[in-house]
C-alpha cells in the first residue's frame, strides 16, 4: 500500500524538469524509488531533488537522482514539489511529522514547495491530531530546562527521545534533542504550532498546519484516494 501511493503521487504530480523535496519515511522512500525509476527508463528527465535527511539524500544518490541544496542556485531556496509522508493527517489536513526525527528539513522544504504532497496509508488519518502519535518538538539542548517548563505550563506532558538500546537521548542532524510531546485534550493545531514556536529554544516543531497539502490516501482495497 505505501508503494503505491507513493507510485500515484508521483506518476501523477512529477514532472519533467521538476525541482522535487524528497521526504523520509518507509512511504516517501516509494517515491524516491519511482522517480529513479522513471529517469532510468527515460519517462522523467530534468528532475533535481532537495532531500529532507541524509536516509532521503543517500537513497537519491542510490538511484542516480542529482541532489542539491536549497541554497543552490538551481533551486533558488524552492521546489516545484515536495512528496513526503506523515505521522498523523487530521479531516482539515493539518499534520503530524518528525516522528523519523528529521522535523526541521522537513518544514523547511514543505513550506518552500509549490506543491506539497504527502503519501499516507489509511491508519494515519485521524479525528484530532495528537491524540495517537506525540508531537515531536526539536529543543536546543541548551535550552531543555526552559523549554520542558514552558511546555509543562501549557499542559503538556513531554519525554525526551532517546536512540534504542542503552544509548542517550537522539540528536538530530541539527545537533539538537527531540521531545515528544502529548497534550491531555485535543488542541488547535494552527495555534500550538505557532505558541511553541514562540518559546525559546524550540528549533521545530513537528504540527505543520501553515501550508494546505494534497494527501494521497492509501486504501486496504489498494486504490488511492486524494484529499
Ligand atoms: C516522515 O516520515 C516523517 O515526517 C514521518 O514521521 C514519517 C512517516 O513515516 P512512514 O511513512 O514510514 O510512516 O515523513
Amino acid at each position: 500500500m505505501k508503494r503505491r501511493v507513493a507510485f500515484h503521487a508521483v506518476d501523477t504530480h512529477v514532472k519533467d524538469g521538476m525541482r522535487v523535496g524528497l521526504g523520509t519515511g518507509s512511504t516517501a522512500v516509494w517515491a524516491i524509488r519511482r522517480i529513479g525509476e522513471h529517469m532510468r527508463e527515460g519517462r522523467l528527465s530534468g528532475i533535481v531533488g532537495v532531500a529532507t535527511s541524509f536516509a532521503s539524500e543517500m537513497e537519491a544518490h542510490r538511484l542516480g537522482i542529482p541532489v542539491r541544496s536549497l541554497n543552490d542556485p538551481e533551486i533558488g531556496g524552492e521546489v516545484d514539489l515536495a512528496i513526503d509522508g506523515a505521522d498523523e493527517v487530521d479531516p482539515a489536513l493539518h499534520l503530524v511529522k518528525g516522528g523519523g526525527g528529521a522535523l526541521f528539513r522537513e518544514k523547511l522544504v514543505a513550506y518552500n514547495a509549490r506543491r506539497f504532497v504527502v503519501v499516507v496509508e489509511e491508519c494515519k488519518l485521524v479525528p484530532h491530531i495528537g491524540t495517537g502519535f506525540p508531537i515531536p518538538v526539536e529543543v536546543v539542548p541548551e535550552a531543555r530546562a526552559c523549554v520542558l517548563k514552558a511546555l509543562e505550563a501549557l499542559g503538556a506532558e513531554w519525554t525526551i527521545r532517546h536512540g534504542s538500546g542503552k544509548q542517550g537521548p537522539v540528536v538530530t542532524d541539527n545537533g539538537n534533542l527531540l521531545v515528544d510531546v502529548r497534550f491531555p485534550s485535543p488542541v488547535d493545531p494552527e495555534e500550538m504550532e505557532i505558541r511553541l514556536g514562540l518559546i525559546p529554544g524550540v528549533y521545530e516543531t513537528g504540527f505543520f498546519t501553515r501550508i494546505r497539502p494534497t494527501v494521497c490516501v492509501g486504501l486496504p482495497s489498494g486504490e488511492v484516494r486524494t484529499l
